[in-house]
């Protein structure tokens, strides 16, 4: 073929390929999610309503990146519900219609957490009876999928439920308002209620340490895998099993048939997987950024490509979008002495794409196709 026509049919692909292979990361126009599409997925970051106002920068970038989001915090019952029955969800509203603006998806992140909640709520549910103990609950979801029902298409509906550590031989998380209150059960009736307000909906049970090869993430791995026998055999209407996906390398490794067998378990109960919660804390690795941000590219491209093989892992969120403005630089078992920002995210202070950027987009690139909705 000779260069002319060789160019010519070069850029005829380019023009009907959503992506061309091998775009330099600062010059592409794709975003993750035009990478993330190639094989039916999504690509989102967790975004606080203050900073899509105050930060064009970093607005621009969510809307080059993204298209799906989630709040950071501000559909936590904290700050929706400071006081019973009053509701405040400016800052939830402003995301959503966000979201809808630019054409993307939004998750709700959390309907029912042991964390996050207002002051008044454990005191009322240690003097309430039984049915009004499951009202303070089941009110929450009601109000808030009621309100979001057509626009917020997928919700984390019981977040943090197991914690082995704090002694319980089934692993669950004992120290919860709502497993005091109710028991497991509380799981059986959030999903239910859920179900019922908007049955459109998908239905996320959601969790953390479950990535790594280390004695913890198994007994929490084993945790939840016996939770959902449990629940499945209830037939509680869980849809979804969102791995939370806070990578620490330099504290835990990561093993990938380890975590292929454990995908695989999940998405035997026929359950969809997302990974809801996604960065890579740096803390500890080699003094050098350039060398850091290649170790971070390399775990998360290694992390991503095992996610990303089991063909019911749909959408990849990051927790943040840009190393600016990341939980990690304030969380103390994360965040660097002397206030050096942690560098787990795909983009850098400048908003600027980094190594990690091209292990995500090399990461979808590569990934097979995703199971479809009906399979
Ligand atoms: O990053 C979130 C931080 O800004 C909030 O202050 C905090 C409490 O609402 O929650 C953080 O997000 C957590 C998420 O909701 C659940 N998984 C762990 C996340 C990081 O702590």
């Amino acid at each position: 073929m000779k260069r002319r026509d060789f160019l010519a049919s070069a850029v005829a692909l380019a023009a009907c390929s959503p992506v061309p292979p091998g775009v330099a990361r600062n010059i592409s126009r794709y975003g993750l999610a035009q990478h993330a599409r190639r094989s039916g997925r999504h690509f989102g970051a967790a975004v606080k309503s203050r900073l899509l106002r105050e930060d064009a920068a970093f607005r621009a970038a969510v809307a080059r990146e993204c298209d799906m989001v989630v709040q950071e915090y501000e559909l936590k019952r904290g700050t929706t519900e400071p006081k019973p029955g009053k509701y405040d969800f400016s800052g939830a509203d402003q995301i959503v219609d966000f979201a809808q603006e630019h054409g993307m998806l939004a998750r709700g992140h959390a309907l029912v957490w042991y964390a996050a909640n207002p002051p008044w709520l454990e005191p009322a549910l240690d003097a309430a009876n039984e049915k009004t103990r499951q009202q303070l609950m089941t009110s929450y979801i009601d109000v808030a999928m009621r309100r979001y029902a057509g626009r917020i298409g997928e919700w984390d509906v019981v977040n943090e439920a197991v914690e082995p550590n704090e002694g319980r031989a089934d692993g669950m998380r004992m120290g919860s308002m709502w497993m005091k209150a109710l028991g497991e059960h509380y799981i059986d009736i959030a999903f239910h209620k859920a179900r019922d307000t908007d049955e459109k909906a998908t239905l996320f049970l959601t969790d953390f340490g479950l990535e790594h090869d280390s004695p913890r993430c198994e007994r929490r791995r084993t945790a939840l895998l016996k939770l959902l026998d449990r629940l499945m055999g209830r037939g509680v209407p869980i849809d979804a099993v969102g791995i939370q996906g806070h990578l620490k390398p330099y504290k835990e490794r990561f093993n990938e048939r380890q975590l292929a067998d454990f995908l695989r378990m999940l998405s035997g109960y026929g359950l969809k997987l997302s990974i809801t919660e996604f960065d890579v804390a740096d803390r500890g690795g080699p003094p050098s950024p350039d060398k850091r941000d290649r170790e971070v590219a390399s775990v998360a491209k290694a992390f991503l490509d095992v996610a990303l093989d089991n063909p019911a892992m749909g959408s990849i969120l990051c927790w943040g979008l840009s190393d600016r403005y990341s939980w990690l630089s304030n969380f103390p078992e994360y965040k660097w002495p002397g206030g050096q920002l942690s560098r787990g995210l795909p983009l850098d202070a400048k908003m600027d794409r980094k190594p990690l950027w091209d292990a995500i987009a090399a990461a979808f690139d590569s990934a097979p196709a995703m199971r479809s909705a009906s399979a």
